[in-house]
């Protein structure tokens, strides 16, 4: 068995490897060449924990091997991202390049899986496209749509464990790419069709959007009701049937604060309640802005002679990862500093050596001298500062990640 991947990133990488390692011959696809480079060096080129010393085995294996262009193959997966352009609409540009560039290699038998996240209705797009440039085919292959459910920083376990919705474009399909999958998924394997897998990628990460900003609206009622967020949402997740999520500094990275998106574009009228859960999400990380910026107005009222210094702690888009994509801290940062260039800043992210453009301070330091502290990102090293020390009282703490619930 021979497997094409086209789409050497943050999901595509890591099943090349996985899949190389249960007896497929892999043949990994990326137009960077740079990736392409890095990946037969086995140097891995995304952070991933374990993923170095297993790329390292398997390139040792000569199971897999990366290159610019697909070739011949019995299986081809395309995992390249479908970003959004102007107005929030899906920009399926990359899967439709990634399809066009594998039909002179299809023939008789083959399996063809998308698994970037995509609109409904892309999967049997992608079939039209590849039939009316080779209808001879019609029937003859394979085609399913198989969304990747991968927890950054967990990747290989899950990768291995968790189920897997598998929507073929008829029921042959569906089985063929079951079977594929079958070769190293441990968890279930879940049979539909591409439209409903499709809509079930973006389901999942629409849900946690919406929990995520009901905890997020809680968040600013409890501020106006005088209560206390971390402490309520504990209280009421003790009921049997009341699960709540966390607030926070709003929703970052480049999936959850982007797939609703790929619903409300389809679904304007309809899709309202996810429209708003985006909506509330985005305006969290303003109001958190808002609230930094207060704090320094009060401490130049009850200092006027003082220049406030401003510890912001955490700019990755979750805790203890290192990754800065679409992360509201970022964006909390930028607007507090551009809007007020009289205090002085500490930045702070133990995660990452640099960051463009901004000196960084160590966790230490910047708790032990910053007249206002924002914790923008519940990193672990921060759960460790003594919140009750001796300056308790001459420092202001705006906790809205919850480092100290
Ligand atoms: N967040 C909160 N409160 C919470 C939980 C998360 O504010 O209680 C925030 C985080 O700080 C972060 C954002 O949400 O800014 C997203 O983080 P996340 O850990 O919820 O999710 P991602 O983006 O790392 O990964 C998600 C996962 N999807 C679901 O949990 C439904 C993952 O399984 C998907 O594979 C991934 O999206 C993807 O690639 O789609």
């Amino acid at each position: 068995m021979k497997a094409c991947f086209i789409g050497l990133g943050y999901i595509g990488l890591p099943t090349a490897i996985i899949a190389a390692g249960h007896d497929i011959e892999v043949i990994g696809v990326d137009i960077n060449p740079a990736i392409v480079e890095k990946t037969n060096a086995a140097r891995l080129h995304i952070v991933e924990p374990g993923l170095d010393e297993l790329l390292k085995k398997t390139i040792a294996s000569g199971k897999l091997r990366a290159q610019t262009t697909p070739e011949p193959a019995d299986a081809f997966f395309i995992v390249v991202p479908t970003p959004f352009k102007d107005g929030h609409q899906p920009d399926i540009s990359y899967v439709e390049a990634a399809t066009r560039s594998v039909i002179p290699h299809l023939k008789e038998g083959d399996l063809f899986v998308i698994e970037s996240t995509s609109p409904v209705g892309t999967t049997e797009q992608m079939a039209d496209i590849i039939f009316a440039e080779r209808p001879e085919l019609k029937d003859k292959i394979y085609i399913a749509y198989c969304p990747e459910r991968v927890l950054p920083g967990n990747v290989i376990y899950e990768l291995v464990h968790n189920d897997r919705v598998i929507g073929g474009i008829n029921d042959a399909s569906t089985r063929k790419a079951s079977m594929f999958y079958g070769k190293f998924v441990k968890g279930h394997l879940h049979p539909t069709n591409s439209r409903t897998a499709e809509m079930c990628k973006l389901t999942e990460n629409s849900s946690r959007d919406v929990q995520i900003a009901f905890a997020n609206e809680l968040s600013m009622i409890c501020e106006q009701a005088g209560i206390n967020v971390w402490e309520l949402i504990r209280l009421a997740n003790r009921h049997p049937r009341v699960n709540i999520l966390w607030p926070g500094a709003g929703v970052g990275g480049h999936c959850i604060a982007v797939d609703p998106y790929f619903i409300t574009a389809a679904f304007p009228e309809t899709a309202r309640l996810i429209a708003d859960a985006r909506d509330i999400n985005n305006s969290k990380a303003q109001w958190c802005a808002d609230r930094i910026e207060n704090a320094i107005l009060r401490f130049r009222a009850d200092n006027p002679d003082k220049t406030p210094v401003v510890a912001l702690m955490g700019v990755a888009f979750k805790p203890d990862i290192d990754d800065l994509r679409e992360s509201p801290a970022r964006h909390i940062i930028d607007r507090v500093i551009e809007r007020n260039p009289e205090a002085r800043y500490m930045v702070v992210e133990p995660y990452v050596d640099q960051l463009n453009g901004l000196p960084l301070t160590d966790v230490d330091t910047a708790w032990q001298q910053a007249d206002i502290v924002a914790f923008l990102t519940a990193h672990t090293p921060f759960k460790k500062l003594d919140c009750k020390d001796s300056r308790s009282g001459s420092r202001e703490v705006l906790d809205f990640a919850g480092v100290f619930k």
